[in-house]
């Protein structure tokens, strides 16, 4: 049986972060932005020759999927009103705007015989806007939205995988790095890989679980350094920009003080992140030590021949390690990890739960979003940020996503209280060494919301999906996020006067 929840709230403590009312000020240096996505926002989904993504297939072939059928077909409207964003952007007074490219805009069949120029303008109207109004572009190669033709071919699966995306690289360091000096490669390896191939919770929702996550993984990880190296080799002389990736990083915490539950807890937390920062960030690159060892000896106990999690080469794991100029942390909650032998069975045989073999769970008493999954535990980001201080030798680390969701409404006090609270633990490890030099929310407009549709919030506007013209309207979240901007400090006794934005 699951462990009843009563147990597991002895974890309902501040762990020592204090949630002052003090005024907190951030580095003059530290600079803050807002985040999005592309098939999340822009719609324009089948238009200017656009090709279509693995998503457009997946809302469209089977809208049951989806929580409220509906598609990003229009979205937000972005390819029609980034303009708009810009100017939100600018009523924030973002330093920088995060947004992804859709490689099918760009390249309609995936591959780079045929490019799209009506999507290379799109972008190149998009981030010169954003210059105009002194918003830094920080641009995300890859948010999800593989063109469908590659995902035919296998997708992330397909060892080519690293050739087509080091092509499709290419043709956007060479349209847009004289203006764009900050590049995330890939957001999110594990909900790419775990999430699309290993489970169905997004697409291209393979489900072949327990093989297909870790070949995904191998590919993402390679495709991603030898893109940063074709950075260093051609591009970073004359552009000198900085090129990292976004890996989501849940904080996982023992549900007791037992051994069990303690390394329940180190696994989950190498499965989940070690997996992808690990090869990248640690002195001796490669796989974390747990996820060898778990999924090594699990696989000979199946049958299988050898373990399913393929090797990387000595040559791989030399390439792979130390491909980031920064460390992209996208980080929403905590969970409550243990082990319980007589839930054997509990996992599908096999795949990526079995293989870690924790239970992970929520607890009641945290603050509880919309999304099912997100509760609001500043502690465990806290953490999150000295284990990445102390794993990986004190990485660069950018915050590309943070945020809460709600059900809609413009007065989102939850919302309020979760950025205030996370920023003040985050101002705390700053001051105690950590090098976080950028913060980006999530999100800056609502949006499409993978397979919950529309019926998650994240925005700090507020868009109208039931008009045409998608009106955007700032939530008092906006009001406060600007002020923090503005002071580049966190006072928690700031209430807005609303229409100041
Ligand atoms: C992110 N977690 O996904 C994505 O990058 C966004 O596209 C998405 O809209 C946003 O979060 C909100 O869901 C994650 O719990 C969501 O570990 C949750 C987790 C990780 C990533």
């Amino acid at each position: 049986m699951i462990r009843p929840f009563f147990i597991l709230c002895a974890i309902f403590h501040n762990n020592g972060v204090s949630l002052s009312s003090k005024i907190r000020k951030f580095p003059d240096s530290f600079e803050f932005g807002a985040s999005t996505s592309a098939y999340q926002i822009e719609g324009g989904w089948y238009e200017d020759g656009k090709g279509l993504s693995i998503w457009d297939i997946a809302t469209h072939m089977d809208p049951s999927q989806i929580k409220d059928k509906s598609t990003g077909d229009i979205a937000a409207d972005s390819y029609h009103l980034y303009k708009r964003d810009v100017e939100i952007a600018k009523e924030l007074g973002l330093d920088f705007y995060r947004f992804s490219v859709s490689w099918p805009r760009i390249l309609p069949k995936g591959l780079p015989n045929q490019i799209n120029q009506a999507g290379i303008d799109y972008y190149n109207n998009l981030i010169n806007e954003l210059l105009k109004n002194n918003i830094k572009p920080f641009l995300t190669i890859y948010h999800w939205d593989l063109p469908y033709e590659l995902q035919k071919l296998g997708g992330w699966i397909n060892p080519h995988v690293v050739d087509w995306f080091v092509d499709y690289v290419k043709i956007l360091y060479d349209y847009y790095g004289d203006r764009v000096k900050l590049w995330i490669t890939i957001n999110e390896p594990k909900q790419i890989c775990y999430e699309g191939y290993g489970s169905t919770l997004k697409a291209p929702m393979l489900n072949a679980s327990g093989v297909a996550e870790y070949m995904c993984a191998k590919n993402l990880l390679l495709a991603h350094a030898k893109a940063y190296h074709l950075y260093n080799q051609n591009y970073r002389k004359l552009q000198n920009g900085t090129v990292g990736i976004s890996i989501s990083c849940t904080w996982f915490e023992p549900a007791s003080e037992t051994i069990d539950d303690h390394q329940a807890a180190v696994d989950a937390n190498q499965f989940d992140w070690g997996q992808y920062a690990h090869p990248i960030f640690s002195k001796a690159g490669h796989f974390p030590f747990e996820l060898k060892k778990n999924i090594a000896l699990k696989s000979a106990e199946q049958g299988f021949s050898r373990s399913r999690l393929p090797e990387l080469s000595a040559s791989e794991v030399a390439l792979i390690r130390g491909s980031a100029d920064f460390f992209g942390v996208n980080t929403y909650t905590t969970k409550l990890a243990y082990r319980d032998a007589s839930l054997d069975g509990l996992y599908a045989v096999p795949s990526y739960m079995d293989d870690m073999a924790a239970v992970v769970v929520g607890n009641p008493t945290w603050p509880q979003a919309k999304s099912t999954w997100l509760q609001e535990v500043p502690w465990g980001f806290y953490k999150l940020l000295k284990e990445i201080k102390k794993n990986y030798n004190n990485p660069v680390v950018y915050i590309t996503e943070n945020g809460w969701s709600t059900a809609g409404g413009l007065f989102d006090d939850d919302r309020i209280q979760y950025y205030r609270n996370y920023l003040s633990v985050l101002h705390d490890a700053i001051e105690e060494g950590c090098d976080v030099r950028k913060y980006t929310a999530w999100s800056l407009i609502d949006n499409f919301e993978w397979k919950n549709g529309y019926t998650e919030k994240f925005g700090l506007y507020e868009v109208d999906f039931s008009r045409e013209d998608r009106n955007r309207t700032p939530r008092k979240s906006a009001y406060v996020y600007k002020e923090i901007i503005r002071t580049k400090s966190l006072d928690t006794t700031y209430e807005p006067e609303i229409n100041t934005v």
